[in-house]
């Protein structure tokens, strides 16, 4: 598949996905869901590690709102359940880590995206908004599972209420990512980010995803249990021989990701 609207380059096992309309600030069409998904299919077969970014001043600006002007409106339950849903799902699922470098304004579901990955680095000029009161919509995505768990109600009902902009060093201290870089070091650090998750024990990563998934819903018991089996099935890889032997002989270990 060619792709029109997003860049994807795979180099030294990280997949990188640069969403590629800056003139919309990378906003999401049907055409843009469909590339990307096909892109982390091919991050799932070939690379260890994935990042997402945005090409020009925008990271993602959520729905193409162009396409909805006029009377003529779709079901968006539709489109949620078509588009929005499958790729939350496919980037939870994806087993590999997901480095998103959030270049500019996050906004409506493109802030999902944001909150959807892994670790999450954002330029210092980065702002987040969940922008969809704004046009008279609920968040989605993801957005109101997400965001609560990762800041809190009480921000996060604001957050949604509101609509107002936050910047990245606010949303680094609310728990909503994990840093922020200098614009003009921001590419260069999550690409040595993704480098280096992808030189690591990518069956572990892709365990330890898992546990962080359902983390966010399961009580304790069942989280126990649920290490217990990742562990069995983390100990049973190459890489966990290979950690322990490079841990004795003392050297650098030489991860596979199996
Ligand atoms: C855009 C967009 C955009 C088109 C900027 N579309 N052109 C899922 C499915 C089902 C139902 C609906 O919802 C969803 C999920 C959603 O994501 S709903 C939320 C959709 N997104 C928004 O409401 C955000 C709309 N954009 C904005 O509020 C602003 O553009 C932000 C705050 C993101 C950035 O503001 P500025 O930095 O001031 O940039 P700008 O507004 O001047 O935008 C630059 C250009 O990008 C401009 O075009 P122009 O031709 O005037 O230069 C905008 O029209 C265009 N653009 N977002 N979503």
């Amino acid at each position: 598949m060619t792709y029109q609207t997003i860049l994807f380059v795979l180099v030294g096992g990280v997949a990188k996905i640069t969403l590629n309309r800056p003139e919309r600030l990378n906003a999401f069409t049907p055409e843009m869901h469909g590339e990307v998904k096909d892109a982390l299919g091919r991050a799932a077969r070939n690379a260890r590690a994935v990042l997402l970014t945005g090409a020009g001043r925008g990271f993602c600006a959520g729905q193409d709102l162009s396409q909805r002007k006029g009377d003529d409106i779709p079901d968006l339950g539709e489109t949620i359940h078509n588009l929005y849903n499958p790729l939350i799902r496919a980037m939870r699922a994806l087993e590999m880590p997901i480095v998103a470098a959030v270049n500019g304004v996050a906004a409506g579901a493109g802030m999902s995206l944001a909150l959807a990955s892994d670790i999450a680095l954002a330029a210092r000029s980065a702002t987040f908004l969940q922008a969809f009161v704004k046009i008279g919509l609920v968040p989605d995505s993801g957005s109101t599972y997400f965001l609560p768990r990762l800041a809190g109600v009480a921000r996060a009902r604001a957050l949604a209420m509101l609509g107002e902009k936050i910047t990245a060093e606010q949303a680094a201290s609310w728990g909503m990512i994990w840093k922020v870089v200098d614009d003009d070091k921001l590419l260069a650090e999550a690409e040595g980010l993704a480098r280096h998750l992808a030189a690591q024990p990518t069956r572990a990563l892709a365990l330890i995803k898992r546990a962080f998934n359902e983390a966010l819903t399961n009580d304790l018991d069942r989280q126990l249990d649920l290490e217990r089996d990742l562990q069995r099935a983390a100990g049973k890889t190459e890489d966990y021989r290979e950690g322990v032997a490079a841990f004795f002989e003392k050297r650098a270990p030489r991860f596979v990701g199996r």
